[in-house]
């Protein structure tokens, strides 16, 4: 993924194509991928307002999905009966290819820490961003991708309309309170048809959701222990990024959020 400066420019300068192929299997069970985003629910107006995540991650069941933007699906605590499994298998993972701190190409050390699973994983060095089949940290090929975790990846991409999603990298991100991700792009996947997919597991986060251009305005959405969402069609080039997250205590994983994104990279 391509990430944006952690400071952001003072103009307008990253463009995306002017034409993203729409996803070729409209979504099942949910809006019409072209659906506004009016058609969110029930996030609070986030402007001016101290959200409380706690309470917007209140309901603890799965819901019907929401559309959050053209080919962007929320799939609400879609892996909550799964966490604990999904948990064990990130951290089998992380005993093999444990967690670290990338630096960018600027030379700042980035405050989420970061691994992978599957035949690929997302690096950062100060030579740049790329998807490499080994970990520079342990010399050795990453892990491979838990059979929980996968299977969990592509039945949300499935709730989204996407059949055969097989991703080939998993990256881990865990996020300290204050760790955030500043607005960025996803564009070092090779086929850009592909979705991503992201699961949230822990304590709750602020996601800021844009547009094409890094100029765009911007939505807050709060994702919550559980929560799938499945970025493709025109969506999957929008910026996007965390806010710093707050600190506090969840049961499964103590005083950290982790999100799991599944990538066809390669
Ligand atoms: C929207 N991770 O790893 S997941 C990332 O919560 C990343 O750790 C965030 O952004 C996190 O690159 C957000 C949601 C997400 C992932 C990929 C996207 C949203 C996306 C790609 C395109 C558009
Ligand atoms: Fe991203």
């Amino acid at each position: 993924m391509a990430r944006g400066p952690l400071v952001a420019p003072l103009a307008e300068s990253l463009v995306s194509p002017a034409s993203v192929p729409p996803v070729s299997v409209p979504p099942v069970g949910v809006s019409p991928s072209n659906a506004s985003p009016s058609s969110v629910s029930p996030t609070r107006p986030s402007a001016g307002s101290t959200p409380d995540l706690f309470a917007d991650c209140a309901p603890a069941a799965p819901g019907a999905p929401l559309a959050l933007a053209p080919g962007a699906f929320v799939l609400p605590r879609l892996a909550l009966a799964d966490a604990p499994a999904l948990l064990d298998g990130m951290h089998g993972v992380l005993a093999q290819a444990p967690l670290r701190h990338w630096v960018t190409p600027g030379g700042l050390r980035m405050s989420v820490a970061m691994s992978n699973c599957g035949a690929l994983g997302w690096v950062s060095d100060r030579t740049g961003y790329r998807y490499d089949a080994r970990d520079p940290v342990t010399g050795r090929a990453w892990p491979q991708m838990p059979p929980a975790l996968r299977e969990l990846a592509s039945r949300a991409a499935a709730a989204a309309g996407y059949a055969d999603f097989r991703p080939d990298a998993c990256l881990i991100n865990r996020y300290e309170p204050g760790a955030r991700l500043s607005l960025h792009q996803d564009r070092d996947e090779r086929d850009l048809d592909q979705p991503i997919v992201s699961v949230s597991l822990g304590l709750p986060a602020m996601f800021v959701f844009g547009g094409a251009r890094r100029s765009d305005p911007t939505r807050r959405v709060p994702l919550c222990h559980g929560d799938g969402v499945v970025w493709g069609g025109p969506s999957r080039l929008f910026h996007h990024g965390v806010l710093a997250v707050k600190a506090g205590e969840h049961e499964l994983t103590g005083a950290v959020r982790f999100n799991l994104t599944f990538r066809v990279a390669g």
